[in-house]
């Protein structure tokens, strides 16, 4: 009787999961995105904005990718852990190869998360230029009640396309900082100053999606008049933390409960800033503020709040927040220490390094790499030093501590993974007066999970994981300029347990063929070849001098 219940019950749930379908023929798109200037941006279907995608815990979401560009491209659905999967990744040349223009790719994710994701291109900088939306995947129980909900994807939209702007700040006739040109913001897609009224109703909670999709800036949001409670950061549940607004670096991803007004006698706006702490501060430029009406009922009037100082309100702090399965801390096994930075390298550009590696991608996909080269694939040097490789081991807990002894902060984020949050604290290298760095914090009970994580400038983070999860995963800045391969390269790989990863997954005929396509080899060393010969990988630029660090 117990087993046919089960039975029951294991049926109905599988009853319940369901594919989701999704085809996208990723498309150039002329339009005027910010309804300012005319311009290329990369849509799908001859549609700019991308319509979000939206599914359920159980799920399947079959992601049909038709490459209709000029060039290759990838898709990444951010924040999914592609357990088994790390060739559903997407980043161009470590996950797999760039689909060939006219080639088609299915992706296909196991939805094992619930939460606030986001899917774009990782290649080329597609995600810069319009090939990003949002991935909202409910749970069929969510454990915090609510009764209704909204959605605000925040970018950034700029004149140029984004290998304008790379060029720009890589080339090694420019100063550091770089020059940088000024974007504008996108809200649900479009011109920040004509985004539509949200709708409240008299007492009822509403969780309120936040997304920062942008390449460069960050954004603060808030509803004046109204508390935010935080519940979840980037697809992970948290207790409620309180805070006056929230702010995201480029690709966080945050929920917030907020209880409407017993009465409908005034409406509200939200407010939100975009700002850049790279680009310089101008007056109606960086920052920019948008706002939109929390409606309340449409003839009632706006109630008219002071503006009050950003330093007075209370933010988002998730070093004090905890994680609403309580898992403590996890045991660490093995530190790595690592800084972020810039150096000039002998072409004469100033490019961003991670303990003074600068990533340069390889002839062949790293994660084709680990699956191919047998016993090696445990030695780092197969992978080359270019991409900055980490050999982990199956199951040890990671720590990483990341110092930012810079002037600016970076959202540094781990694929594969949500790190829990321990500690922050000041980063003295480099400091001068006037300065300001984050003072010693820990979390030491419950800490909070994410992917993504602000090294706020002068300072150092430190993060823990387990490497549960065997593939092969980037590490790197989201600001695209910062973190991309054709940019300021801050970016490492880890690779995870290649000796489980080997016996347990199996690349899929179509991605081999893909880089046959583009004349590259699906196995061997960094370099395509056996053992570690590295004949025929162009050499890296070297460098001339480092960043200013006092303990070198
Ligand atoms: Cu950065």
């Amino acid at each position: 009787m117990i087993l046919h219940a089960l039975f029951l019950l294991v049926l109905s749930a599988t009853a319940l999961a369901k594919h989701v379908v999704v085809d996208w023929d990723v498309t150039y798109v002329y339009m005027m995105r910010d309804g300012i200037n005319y311009r290329q941006s990369i849509g799908i279907n001859g549609q700019s904005p991308i319509p979000p995608v939206y599914a359920t815990r159980g799920d399947t979401l079959i992601l049909n990718v038709h490459n209709l560009l000029n060039v290759t491209t990838t898709i990444h659905a951010h924040g999914l852990f592609m357990r088994g999967m790390s060739y559903m990744d997407g980043p161009a040349m470590t996950n797999q190869c760039g689909i060939p223009p006219g080639e088609l790719f299915t992706y296909e994710y196991h939805l094992e998360q619930a939460g606030t994701f986001w899917i774009h291109g990782h290649d080329h900088d597609h995600s810069a230029d319009g090939l990003r939306t949002a991935l909202v995947i409910y749970d069929k129980e969510p454990p915090y009640k609510y009764d209704a909900e909204h959605l605000f994807t925040f970018e950034d939209w700029f004149v140029g396309q984004f290998t304008e702007r790379a060029e720009l700040v890589s080339s090694p006739t420019m100063p550091y900082p770089p020059p940088h040109t000024v974007g504008f913001g996108l809200i649900n897609g479009y011109n920040g100053n004509t985004t539509k009224p949200i709708k409240f109703e008299p007492k009822k909670t509403y969780r309120i999606r936040l997304i920062n999709m942008s390449s460069t800036y960050w954004y603060y949001f808030q509803i004046p008049g109204h508390k935010l409670r935080v519940i979840e950061v980037d697809g992970i549940l948290s207790d409620e933390h309180i805070v006056d607004g929230v702010q995201l670096a480029p690709a966080m991803r945050y929920s917030v409960l907020v209880t409407a007004h017993k009465s409908d006698e005034l409406n509200y706006y939200y407010k939100v800033k975009m700002y850049a702490d790279f680009i310089p501060t101008s007056l109606g430029e960086n920052p920019r503020f948008y706002s939109g009406l929390v409606e309340y009922k449409q003839d009632s009037p706006v109630k008219e709040l002071p503006d009050v100082d950003d330093n007075k309100l209370t933010w988002v702090e998730d070093i004090k927040m905890t994680a609403l399965d309580k898992q403590p801390p996890l045991p660490v096994d093995r530190s790595l220490y690592l800084w972020l930075g810039n150096n000039l390298l002998s072409t004469g550009q100033r490019l961003d390094h991670i303990n003074n590696i600068t990533y340069y991608a390889p002839l062949v996909p790293s994660l084709f790499t680990a699956m191919t080269t047998g016993d090696l694939a445990k030695n780092p040097e197969v992978y080359n030093n270019r991409t900055h490789p980490v050999v982990l081991k199956h199951n040890e807990v990671v720590e990483l501590e990341v110092h930012n002894p810079n002037r600016f902060h970076h959202p540094m984020h781990l694929h594969g993974h949500a790190f829990q949050v321990t500690e922050y604290g000041p980063s003295l290298d480099g400091f001068t007066s006037g300065n300001t760095f984050s003072p010693l914090v820990q979390s030491l009970v419950a800490p909070i999970q994410r992917d993504v994580i602000e090294i706020p400038s002068f300072s150092y983070v430190k993060i823990r994981f387990r490497a549960d999860n065997p593939g092969v995963w980037l590490y790197h800045c989201h600001v695209n300029v910062h973190g991309s391969p054709e940019s300021l390269r801050m970016l490492m790989t880890f690779v995870e347990a290649p000796d489980v990863l080997q016996k347990t997954q199996t690349l899929p005929k179509k991605l081999i063929r893909h880089c046959g396509m583009s004349g590259i080899k699906a196995s061997g060393n960094a370099a395509g070849n056996t053992g570690l010969d590295m004949t025929g990988l162009p050499s890296v630029p070297y460098i001339v001098s480092k960043s200013i660090r006092k303990q070198e």
